[in-house]
């Protein structure tokens, strides 16, 4: 670890080693020469959390003392991984701990393995989620995340002969130390019943009679910050009946029934993504979305009262911060609380309500934004409806006022779909109850202005704010990379912990090639450590000498791991060729999950599985070109992927990826970028220099222009043999004799329907890949290029997104990053 250069301090290495016992005596219930790894790992953590609850509650006291501001995060999705080695770097006490647990005779890299991957996120967004929060704990902005406390995280992916199974993700099996159930903080949620309007002192008022409740009871974790100078709270909900047995049903011999309306709530926090393809599905998602939206907001609508005593001045202490449409129910919720249950006027409250809440997007695919059936929403939120109708209608007339008489205008930016059966938009709902509305990176905050947003951008102009994304160097770096963290230390100043603007001096070092030797011998062992783990998982020998040419993200059509794969294929046929040529040893590197339901994306692995088995087993190519699909993506095995690449591939269709971070992670591990000009690799070629990058293929708005003109690819397969050979292999079943039609889906998509470009970009792919091949052979230049990126890639700290959210949409003061622990 980073730390393992500092002198450690005898008395502390005592102190935690004697705490640890105790806890293994008083916690557990054992004898150290009893304990299990699991055991250790437990006491261990729990005397960790010990020292952060102190500045946790010191943290908390003085921001409530002096009234500041707090910004709550509200986020389906909170992708945090593991939660240790992150917590004991950021508290300086790695070094301490290692010792005492060496001491004990227990290694501090096992321990950390029994610790599960808390898998509460899908990908990007969630880990965004996850970055975000410790970023804000090491500006000191006094912050609270908001989601859902799932029992099972996102499925673990297991591959069987080549293809994806789910199974479900048991994180909580041995308990969580990290969190503290707060029994005492519960809310009711309602659903469903119907609402009454009646006259209250010649006010008219609404009164919904729910039909059903569910309580939501909050867990919290702490997030604890740089140097340990602040802690905020992840503040997750768990579902549970407010009836929980009933003893009657029970007694009459019924059990299964006894308990159905808990089964029936506790169904809201059981799964992570519930499968969207049945009605029953997409029901609970919504049930999701509004239990956490609601028991978020009376939380902090109660702690706003409990200081301020009136909720007027809410925009002034709480800035709420939609990540993506998935709490955009915030909206009518607020309305809801304001007007119904604390009389505000509809004026007055629509004003608090804009004012404190901001909405980030997160996609353009048209699939990905949400819309939800006017009649789920009625038997499900029925006083909702009513409030967005009404948000509707003040809307609408504004947009009569703005554009009169045009229909087309009216119906674009409504939050009503009428196109096929009236459907509630999410994203519209929150764009309209939000004073800020931000992409997640230029291109993308861009194309929400001319795409989807461009009538209500008119509508409401100077709303739409760009931030792009940014990642937590304590986690991207220091942990995932801590040999590259020490010779940026010695090369840079140990500043360069607290400082990532310091990163730009490693640029005197690029023609040193002393430093160069360094630099390479950091890679070299990263990628030893990544072949060993490939090796034992696998069976497979890699050469750790060999390119190791990284896809590692959800599998999905837009990310394009077809044309990766693709290009394995045609690499594949021309070394068969010419066997002789010095081609450049190359391992791809897959890693990611496929939606469940998504067949597609689950045909795509299988292709990469299969193709893996033939090119590896196939002595002809001498081993030079190696396929391997790593199960099981999460967090932890991204650390251990991302410091050993040396290209990372983001290859998106461009204009589909938003932003992209796993870009940033690679990039600032010294992996060189072969990607399209699509979301933040934009922003990166322009700061690493367009010579240390390669770009590619369409653009955004060839793309566009393409589609428009009709998609048939069948012309430019035709005019590209390379190409055409390859697919015909996949056609003709080359890498799957036993089922020769296996992956005719996949070659009638790319020669006819081509929505993705994987055809239409294929040449320029090729060609870029044996560009990478050519510098590759070119050591010096190839070190070079890698250092420069590590150099140029400090605007991507997440520290940097949170302090530009804080100024532009929060509005919050942000605090000094203390340079001493
Ligand atoms: O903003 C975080 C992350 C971006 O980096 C990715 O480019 C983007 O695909 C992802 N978006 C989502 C939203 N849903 N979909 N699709 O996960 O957000």
């Amino acid at each position: 670890f980073a730390t393992s250069g500092q002198p450690v301090d005898e008395l502390a290495v005592a102190e935690i080693k004697s705490d640890v016992l105790a806890k293994l005596r008083l916690a557990i219930g054992k004898e150290a020469s009893q304990a299990t790894a699991q055991d250790w790992y437990h006491a261990a953590a729990l005397t960790l959390r010990d020292r952060i609850v102190h500045r946790w509650l010191t943290a908390d006291k003085e921001s409530y003392d002096a009234g500041r501001k707090r910004v709550y995060y509200l986020s389906l999705e909170f992708l945090i991984g593991r939660l240790f080695t992150d917590a004991l770097n950021n508290m300086g006490l790695m070094k301490v701990f290692e010792t005492a647990l060496g001491d004990l005779g227990v290694g501090l890299t096992d321990l950390r393995k029994c610790e599960p991957d808390a898998a509460l996120g899908n990908g990007g967004l969630g880990r965004l989620a996850a970055c975000f929060m410790e970023s804000m704990s090491t500006l000191q902005i006094p912050a609270i995340g908001y989601g859902i406390r799932y029992d099972f995280g996102l499925f673990r992916q297991v591959i069987v002969d080549g293809w994806q199974h789910e199974y479900p993700d048991v994180w909580l099996s041995f308990g969580n130390p990290w969190e503290f159930q707060r029994p005492e903080v519960v809310y009711h949620v309602h659903f469903g019943g119907g609402v009454e309007h009646i006259d209250d002192k010649g006010r008219a008022r609404a009164v919904w009679h729910p039909g059903e409740t569910v309580q939501a009871v909050a867990y919290d974790t702490p997030i604890v910050g740089w140097r340990g100078q602040h802690v905020n709270a992840l503040r997750l909900w768990s579902a549970r009946s407010p009836d929980p047995l009933k003893l009657d049903v029970f007694n009459s011999g019924d059990y299964l029934g006894a308990s159905a309306e808990e089964a029936r709530a506790e169904a809201i926090c059981k799964f992570l993504y519930p499968n969207d393809e049945s009605p029953a599905g997409r029901e609970l998602r919504l049930r999701q979305e509004y239990f956490f939206v609601s028991a978020s907001l009376q939380d902090l609508v109660k702690r706003h009262l409990g200081s301020d005593g009136q909720l007027r001045s809410l925009s002034q202490k709480a800035a709420v911060q939609l990540n993506d449409t998935h709490p955009s129910l915030a909206v009518a919720e607020l309305m809801r609380i304001l007007v119904d249950l604390h009389n505000f006027r509809w004026d007055e409250a629509w004003k608090v309500t804009v004012a404190t809440l901001s909405y980030t997007n997160h996609t353009l695919l048209p699939e990905a934004l949400e819309t939800w059936p006017v009649e789920l929403f009625e038997r499900l939120l029925p006083r909702h409806l009513e409030i967005i109708y009404r948000i509707n209608a003040q809307h609408l007339a504004l947009a009569e006022e703005r554009a009169p008489g045009d229909i087309d205008y009216r119906a674009s930016v409504s939050l009503i779909d009428e196109r096929s059966g009236r459907r509630v938009r999410m994203g519209q709902l929150a764009f309209v109850g939000s004073h800020r509305i931000n992409g997640v990176s230029a291109m993308h905050s861009d194309l929400m202005k001319e795409t989807v947003f461009h009538d209500l951008n008119h509508l409401y102009p100077g709303r739409i704010t760009n931030k792009t994304n940014g990642i937590t160097f304590r986690r991207w770096l220091m942990l995932a990379n801590p040999k590259l963290t020490s010779l940026l230390q010695e090369a840079c100043g140990d500043a360069i912990v607290d400082d990532p603007t310091l990163l730009p001096s490693l640029e005197s070092y690029v023609s040193d090639s002393a430093f160069h030797q360094k630099f390479r011998a950091v890679k070299h062992h990263n990628k030893v450590q990544l072949a060993r783990l490939i090796g034992e998982r696998m069976n497979v020998r890699l050469d750790p000498a060999a390119l190791f040419d990284v896809q590692i993200k959800r599998i999905h059509e837009y990310k394009r791991q077809l044309l990766n794969i693709i290009e394995a294929v045609a690499l594949y046929q021309d070394m068969k060729d010419d066997p002789q040529r010095d081609w450049v040893p190359r391992v791809k590197i897959f890693a990611g999950k496929a939606a469940a339901s998504y067949r597609y994306a689950k045909l795509i692995i299988k292709l990469i599985n299969d193709v893996a088995e033939v090119v590896n087993n196939d002595a002809a190519i001498g081993g030079r070109l190696k396929v391997v699909f790593l199960a099981d993506y999460n967090v932890s095995l991204a650390e251990a992927i991302i410091p050993a690449a040396d290209l990372s591939e983001q290859i998106s269709t461009a204009g589909m990826e938003a932003s992209g971070t796993g870009n940033m992670k690679l990039a600032l591990n010294g992996a060189l970028t072969i990607g399209t000009l699509d979301g933040a690799n934009i922003e990166i070629r322009d700061n690493v220099g367009a010579d240390n990058i390669a770009i590619f293929g369409m653009e955004a708005m060839d793309v566009m222009l393409r589609r428009k003109q009709g998609l048939d690819a069948t012309d430019l397969i035709r005019r590209s043999p390379r190409l055409a050979r390859a697919i015909d292999a996949i056609a003709a079943g080359a890498f799957s004799p036993g089922e020769p039609g296996r992956f005719e889906p996949i070659a009638h998509a790319l020669r006819h329907l081509d929505h993705y470009m994987v055809s239409a970009d294929f040449d320029s792919y090729y060609e870029a890949q044996r560009g990478i091949d050519a510098r590759w052979q070119t050591v010096p230049a190839w070190t070079r290029a890698s250092i420069l990126n590590v150099a140029r890639m400090a605007w991507f700290s997440s520290d940097r997104t949170i302090r530009e959210y804080a100024d532009d949409i929060w509005n919050v003061p942000v605090g000094p990053i203390a340079a001493t622990p």
